[in-house]
């Protein structure tokens, strides 16, 4: 019994040293300086010194350069307990009387090691004494570990990792851990919880566009092969975890252009900066690319995207890079020998990053100030035509490198204001919310003020939703038989007393002639690709948006002014049921769709409208490539309903939809909402305080929207004497659930 209670202990040991690598360091690439690329195996602490003042007085420590590291052939032998010694020769007051004199200068230090026997210069190893090294380092007061990969055969690189970064956490000091493993067990698919950069290719050299194959047979590579390697690998690399192109060779050598290139394409690409010359010697060009504060803050910008390449032409390569604020940082590369003249139309370079920050640049649509970043100068705006803006030349391996930052309106827009008070509100509770409220309910239709909800519980819903169904056809009642005219009278009046307003809109299929629901035959058809511009439906479908344009116009409160409101086009399309579904249409081709739309409707309204993404819930992970973007989403929606019988599995899967949405909606800094849901007639009279409730009151949720009241057929709000109307009246006395008069002012 005994020895059950030890073993068992023991596994609660390990599973509790089983750590995470050091969190919180690393957020940023990290930046500093390392022995390696100027002196090899030549160091001593008087140069590590040297370096350490050097990196002080010249300002480089305040532009971020913050750790020194060695590499290879500080070390000793181990002692006699097996724990590793500097060389004391090299190094007579050893590594700790280092770390002193660095921290008093406010740096950090870095150390090298090996998961093999002996490191790539034949010194000891880390392999079998992993847990004893780490706590040298520890004692010693290091923060940071290169660990290399030479000596390594037949072990495995994940677990010797995993080993070393399970070390560290034990060591107690938290310790970055750089993996210097040369990608050959492709680190990037398994190591982000082990280590805060790896490295994704062999050795740089001091050469731009070459290889250097050594006569033991391993390869050096220049500039232009480190970022062939690291840019496919862009969507493994994040705050925490970032791809490593190895170290830098500004100021060993290359011309001063080629190292301007360099820098800036490390600064695009996120990569760790970590300087390689000697830096007590540096000439004046060397330093000013080093310490050119503005592309340093393109690389540690917050967001930790890494750049894209995304388009090349002429010869010349076009970086882009998302940064914090919806700035971009863009680049033009040219990577060959000769100068390249280049006439540039910020129409070709509209695009969205939907691998990674799904940001997008949309130059049609918004204008850019545009500051040079090798000159430090502001050289005007992007042009919103299609027209040429300016023939640049691009120096022979050179770069041009452009801060783009959204010109922005002084003023809010109504529509940033109602952005503003739902989130706010999103704090106090979760709105409620009808579709058609005030237009019928169970036994009666069009009674002035009436309402189903408010016959029961007193109050108006905070949240009413329209529909515009049939606008697109110029007729005068949508596909539910409500007048426009009528709409827009509830609209306005749900407007004045301090409600919310949201539109949904199922518009008739172009290509068929149907209704927005596909039946078998319409399946084979992909109605939008014919919506899209070329397509034999462009035309009708361009009229239809003018119809729906000109009534979303129509939506003015007394003064003329526009209405803000929250707008919910091409919902549910992770189901395949409307003609913009699944399955009937690309991820690319419904994103066309939803740009074309919002871009048609802003040209008129820019200022008003939120615009809400709604998939479907049960949606699996292909849903998230027809996400349209950050910025063209405000409110992140999920459309859910429980089916007779399915409690259990609808609360399964909206916890797990909504968490997903919800961690999209964090990242992006977006707003969430449950855009439709309900359960038919809810035959359950517990469904709302025991189901629903305590569902949503774990999500910071703006609002939930019940569908609409049509008969006593299929209603999914209650009204006096339904069999869940007393629990729905109890759900709306908790504070967290907000009727009209909760948040009207
Ligand atoms: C559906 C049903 C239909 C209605 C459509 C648009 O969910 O309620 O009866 O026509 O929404 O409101």
């Amino acid at each position: 019994m005994r020895k059950i209670v030890c073993i068992v202990l023991g596994l609660f040991v390990c599973l509790g040293l089983e750590a995470q690598k050091w969190e919180k360091i690393g957020d940023r690439p990290q930046m500093g300086w390392n022995t390696w690329n100027k002196f090899a195996g030549n160091i001593n602490e008087e140069l590590v010194r040297g370096i350490a003042d050097a990196l002080v007085e010249t300002g480089m420590r305040d532009a971020g350069y913050t750790y020194i590291n060695l590499d290879d052939c500080w070390h000793g032998e181990r002692d006699a307990d097996g724990f590793i010694q500097a060389d004391a020769k090299r190094f007579p007051n050893g590594i700790k009387a280092l770390a002193d004199y660095v921290h008093a200068r406010g740096l950090k230090l870095g150390i090298y090691s090996d998961c093999g026997t002996a490191t790539c210069a034949g010194r000891p190893g880390s392999l079998g004494h992993e847990y004893q090294d780490a706590l040298q380092y520890a004692r010693w007061e290091v923060d940071y570990l290169k660990e290399d990969w030479c000596n390594t055969t037949d072990i495995n690189a994940r677990g010797a990792y995993k080993l070393m970064s399970d070390a560290l956490r034990a060591s107690g000091r938290p310790i970055f851990l750089s993996m210097c493993e040369w990608g050959s067990n492709k680190p990037w698919l398994w190591a982000r919880d082990i280590g805060h950069s790896w490295r994704i290719g062999p050795d740089i050299w001091c050469n731009f566009d070459s290889t250097r194959v050594h006569p033991q047979g391993f390869t050096d590579i220049g500039v232009m092969q480190c970022i062939r390697l690291c840019e496919p690998l862009r969507k493994y690399a994040g705050p925490g975890h970032w791809n490593d192109p190895d170290m830098l060779e500004v100021g060993n050598g290359m011309t001063v252009n080629e190292d301007r290139a360099h820098f800036t394409m490390w600064c695009m690409m996120a990569s760790p900066l970590i300087l390689g010359n000697d830096l007590r010697s540096m000439s004046p060009e060397t330093k000013a690319i080093l310490m050119n504060s503005e592309l340093i803050a393109v690389d540690q910008d917050e967001l930790g995207v890494q750049g894209l390449r995304f388009a090349t032409e002429q010869g010349l390569e076009f970086w882009f890079k998302p940064l914090k604020g919806g700035d971009w940082a863009f680049t033009i590369l040219n990577p060959t020998k000769a100068p390249v003249s280049y006439a540039l139309n910020w129409q070709h370079f509209n695009l969205t990053d939907m691998e990674v920050s799904r940001l997008g640049t949309h130059f049609d649509s918004k204008v850019y100030r545009i500051r040079n970043l090798w000159t430090h100068k502001d050289e005007g705006k992007t042009l919103l035509a299609d027209k040429v803006w300016r023939t640049l030349t691009v120096p022979a391996r050179d770069v041009i490198s452009y801060r783009l930052t959204p010109v922005s309106t002084k003023t809010p827009t109504t529509a940033q204001l109602l952005s503003t008070r739902l989130a706010r509100l999103a704090k106090k509770g979760i709105m409620f919310g009808h579709q058609d409220d005030p237009f019928y309910g169970l036994g009666w239709s069009y009674e002035e003020g009436r309402s189903d909800v408010r016959d029961l519980v007193g109050d108006y819903p905070a949240v009413m939703g329209f529909e515009l169904g049939g606008i697109e056809l110029g007729v005068e009642k949508n596909l539910d038989s409500v007048p426009f005219q009528v709409m827009r009278r509830e609209i306005l009046a749900q407007h004045r007393r301090g409600g919310i307003v949201t539109i949904s809109w199922h518009p008739r299929n172009p290509l068929t002639g149907g209704t927005a629901w596909v039946n078998g035959e319409e399946r084979s058809k992909n109605t939008v690709a014919a919506v899209l511009p070329g397509g034999r439906s462009h035309g009708v479908f361009e009229i239809w948006l003018r119809r729906l344009t000109a009534f979303l116009a129509s939506l003015k409160d007394e003064q003329g002014r526009p209405i803000p409101f929250i707008f919910r086009p091409w919902h549910e399309n992770s189901g395949g049921w409307f003609w913009w579904g699944r399955g009937l249409c690309s991820s690319q081709e419904y994103r066309a769709l939803w740009n074309m739309t919002q871009d048609f409707v802003a040209q008129t309204l820019p200022y008003n409208i939120l615009w809400s993404w709604s998939p479907n819930y049960g949606f699996d992970a292909d849903a998230l490539d027809t996400y349209p973007g950050h910025d063209r989403v405000d409110i992140i929606g999920l459309d859910a309903y429980q089916q007779r019988n399915g409690e259990e599995a609808f609360i399964k899967q909206l916890n797990k939809d909504l968490a997903t949405l919800c961690q999209l909606a964090r990242e992006g800094r977006r707003l969430v909402a449950l855009t439709e849901c309900g359960f038919q007639n809810i035959p359950d009279p517990t469904w709302w305080t025991r189901v629903l409730q305590p569902q949503i009151e774990k999500y910071p949720i703006s609002y939930f929207l019940v569908w609409r009241n049509a008969d006593r057929r299929q209603y999914f709000a209650p009204a006096p004497g339904t069999a869940d109307a007393k629990d729905f009246t109890e759900m709306v006395k908790s504070k967290k659930i907000l009727m009209l008069k909760d948040i009207a002012k």
